[in-house]
């Protein structure tokens, strides 16, 4: 008997070692960043960063820049609501969402004070939850009309569940938000939006971001394996999640093995699909076949834990990353005392550039098609705990927001 116990000990304790070494290591030092070095804005002098608060510029989860007129489309909460409502990391408290979601338009190429460049859209159109036209942004994407000044605005909507008969509130910590993707129209500068239709569907699960493909279709990430339940926990240790696809009524998986925790998710230049996995600090470059499926044909290392990624007009990636993912968490609970590291992270494609279209077997494990570089950090005195980051080309200008940061921050770099 002794010795039994001593041997379930023995296995008990390799047990612990090998998991230390395998997944705690790397999920304590890799991911939630303890230890780990974080320069200061000011190590950076060709940066010169701004803080724009007190506008109302909360929770700016996602952004998105229209390249021919310099007009910024932010998806905005107030912060407070993010710490009870944000079904991406399991926050599911839908009495405590947001009730004032919106979206802002700065015009970042004017002249003059940032409040006088802002507007918030109206939405039009749109029933909401009992007709109240709300509803609780995360992702967004915008596909800009060729030829005219139109834009298609993609938002997912994490809806709170609600019985269908009462319309009364079901707890979502049981049965999980109601996420679902939201088409809008609307034309740059114009300070309305018209809700086009809702895309409600089984494989649109636990979406997060979404990445118009053509006119009619895009892609999007599920963030996690289920919206709730023992699996959802199990993800951090070995996965989970998927991209799917849509077009017109129809959904389907693209793609559903070796993700953990797949976010912001962008199509590239070059018409690949990026999509950054938080969890391992990767981009795995996808790309998308006529069935509707995804091949795999890339893996880029960062070296840091990632969020949204966002191209600028060049067709370069820009990443936001989180150096000190623990204190991001500490963030997320207490979004006005505790001020977070952040990171930019420029991702460029070498070898051909960005015209030759990828194909299986083309660009496969070959890290130096593409290039990383760190373009600056700060250790939470100026930059949101940022989830997103978007770069003007013309300007040089940068502008980032935080899914639960109660401002944002516009750097000039020139
Ligand atoms: C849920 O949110 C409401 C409204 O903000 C709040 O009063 C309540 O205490 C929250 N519940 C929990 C369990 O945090
Ligand atoms: C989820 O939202 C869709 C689209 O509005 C609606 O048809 C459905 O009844 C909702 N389901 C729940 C459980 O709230
Ligand atoms: C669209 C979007 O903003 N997605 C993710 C960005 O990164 C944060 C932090 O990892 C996620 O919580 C968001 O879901």
């Amino acid at each position: 008997m002794v010795n039994l116990i001593s041997k379930v000990a023995i296995v008990g304790v390799v047990f612990v070692a090998v998991l230390y070494q395998f997944i705690f290591k790397s999920l304590i030092f890799d991911f939630l960043g303890h230890g780990r070095h974080v320069s200061s804005i000011k190590d950076f002098n060709h940066v010169k960063c701004q803080k724009v608060g007190d506008l109302g510029l909360e929770g700016c989860e996602d952004m998105w820049l229209h390249e021919k007129t310099g007009f910024l489309y932010m998806a905005c909460t107030d912060s407070q609501s993010r710490v009870q409502w944000n079904p991406a990391v399991g926050a599911l408290n839908a009495s405590g969402r947001g009730m004032n979601d919106r979206i802002a338009v700065l015009d970042t190429r004017r002249e003059g004070s940032v409040s006088s460049r802002l507007i918030w859209l109206n939405v039009l159109n749109f029933p909401g939850i009992n007709g109240d036209g709300r509803f609780n942004l995360h992702g967004l994407d915008i596909r800009a009309d060729k030829n005219t000044d139109t834009l298609r605005i993609l938002v997912v909507n994490h809806r709170p569940p609600l019985d269908p008969v009462t319309g009364e509130l079901l707890d979502a910590a049981v049965v999980g938000a109601n996420s679902t993707i939201e088409q809008f129209i609307t034309k740059a500068g114009s300070s309305t939006m018209r809700h086009v239709k809702t895309y409600a569907d089984p494989f649109i699960n636990t979406p997060n971001r979404v990445a118009w493909v053509n006119d009619h279709a895009f892609v999007f990430t599920n963030d996690h394996s289920d919206k709730v339940g023992f699996r959802r926990h199990l993800d951090t240790f070995i996965g989970g999640g998927s991209i799917g696809y849509c077009s017109r009524n129809r959904c389907n998986i693209a793609w559903d093995t070796g993700l953990n925790f797949p976010n912001g998710l962008v199509k590239g230049r070059d018409a690949l699909i990026y999509v950054p996995s938080t969890r391992h600090g990767t981009i795995d470059v996808f790309s998308l076949g006529e069935d509707h499926k995804l091949t795999h044909l890339n893996e880029i290392h960062t070296g840091l834990p990632l969020d949204n990624l966002s191209v600028d007009k060049n067709g370069d990636i820009f990443a936001a990353a989180l150096p000190k993912v623990h204190k991001w968490i500490e963030h997320s609970k207490s979004p006005f005392e505790i001020h977070p590291p952040t990171a930019v992270l420029k991702v460029t494609r070498g070898g051909k550039g960005y015209e030759g279209i990828g194909r299986k077997g083309h660009l496969e494990r070959r890290e130096a098609d593409y290039y990383v570089d760190k373009m600056f950090e700060d250790d939470g005195s100026v930059l949101p705990g940022a989830t997103i980051v978007v770069h003007d080309a013309e300007t040089g200008r940068f502008f980032l927001g935080g899914a639960v940061a109660p401002y944002i921050a516009i750097c000039e770099t020139r």
